[in-house]
């Protein structure tokens, strides 16, 4: 891999977009990059959460305009980006069975913001800022942004934030509920680190019948949503994760999960 980092420590996978004199922004190397981490990421047992950050000031400015351009130029349109590239990367990060939390950095533009918005928890450094960006160059939302930022945000204010490509800054995120905590730059990196650390430590299990569970709820039935939740409370009931935990509390004692 070329730009991305990929590390692996205390269970947890650290995925870097690592072109910090571009912002980020992805090219097909980038985006290959990317969907082979996470892809590796999703099927490696000893991988039991991801981080996701950016190198440099940004997190990820979205497409690489020059990149981009090129394909215009050429006549090549989008050149199959968005269904050969970022499609199956937002679907490997929603549906891997382990969680994934973006450590917004800084900048998170068009692309970028939807990356992060797919992600399972957001952590933002006190100078990160979103911003749509779509629109700002004539076009439509795509990587999951449609989807991912109403369930946010609300669809109205989701509409206003595509529609407005306003940037929006660390603070006001947290007020809307883009990401869950704002904390110093300089704190960013340990803080989103003990987040995935504790995940890794969790009931891994249990996690990925979460997302499973919430995913499907948010396009189902009540009736058909609480027929998935019984199944994967069965199977999670299964697990030596929910045995042991049982025991732990009845014994007065901390739980320890191995993840199955
Ligand atoms: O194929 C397809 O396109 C379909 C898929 C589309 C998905 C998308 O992501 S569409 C949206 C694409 N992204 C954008 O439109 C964002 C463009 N960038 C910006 O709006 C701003 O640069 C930022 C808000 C991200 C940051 O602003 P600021 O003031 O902090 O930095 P800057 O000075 O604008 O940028 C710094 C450098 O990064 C600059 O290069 P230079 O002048 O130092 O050589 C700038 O050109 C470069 N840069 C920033 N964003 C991109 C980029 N280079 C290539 N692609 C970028 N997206």
């Amino acid at each position: 891999m070329n730009d991305v980092l990929y590390s692996v420590d205390e269970a947890v996978a650290t995925i870097t977009l690592d072109r910090p004199e571009a912002m980020n922004s992805l090219t097909v190397r980038a985006k290959t990059d990317l969907l082979e981490a996470l892809t590796g990421a999703a099927n490696a047992y000893a991988v039991r959460a991801v981080l996701l950050t950016g190198s440099g000031r940004a997190f990820c400015a979205g497409q690489d305009l020059n990149e981009h351009a090129a394909n215009l130029e050429a006549g090549r349109g989008l050149n199959d980006t968005v269904r050969a590239h970022y499609n199956p990367i937002i679907r490997t990060i929603r549906e891997m069975g382990k969680p994934v939390v973006a450590a917004v950095n800084g900048v998170a533009a068009g692309a970028g913001a939807s990356l992060a918005f797919a992600c399972d928890l957001r952590i933002a450094s006190d100078k990160a800022k979103f911003t749509m960006a779509f629109t700002g160059i004539g076009l439509a939302p795509d990587s999951g942004a449609s989807w991912t930022l109403q369930r946010l945000v609300g669809p109205a204010r989701a509409t206003e934030l595509l529609l407005l490509n306003e940037p929006i800054g660390a603070a006001r995120a947290l007020e809307l509920g883009i990401v869950s905590k704002v904390v110093p730059a300089e704190e960013l990196a340990a803080e989103a680190r003990a987040l995935a650390v504790r995940l890794a430590q969790g009931p891994t299990s249990a996690y990925a019948a979460t997302k499973q569970a919430v995913a499907y709820a948010a396009g189902s039935t009540l009736e058909d949503a609480l027929e998935l939740e019984a199944d994967l409370q069965d199977a999670c009931a299964k697990t030596g994760d929910h045995l042991n935990a049982t025991r732990a509390f009845l014994g007065k004692e901390r739980p320890v999960f191995q993840g199955r």
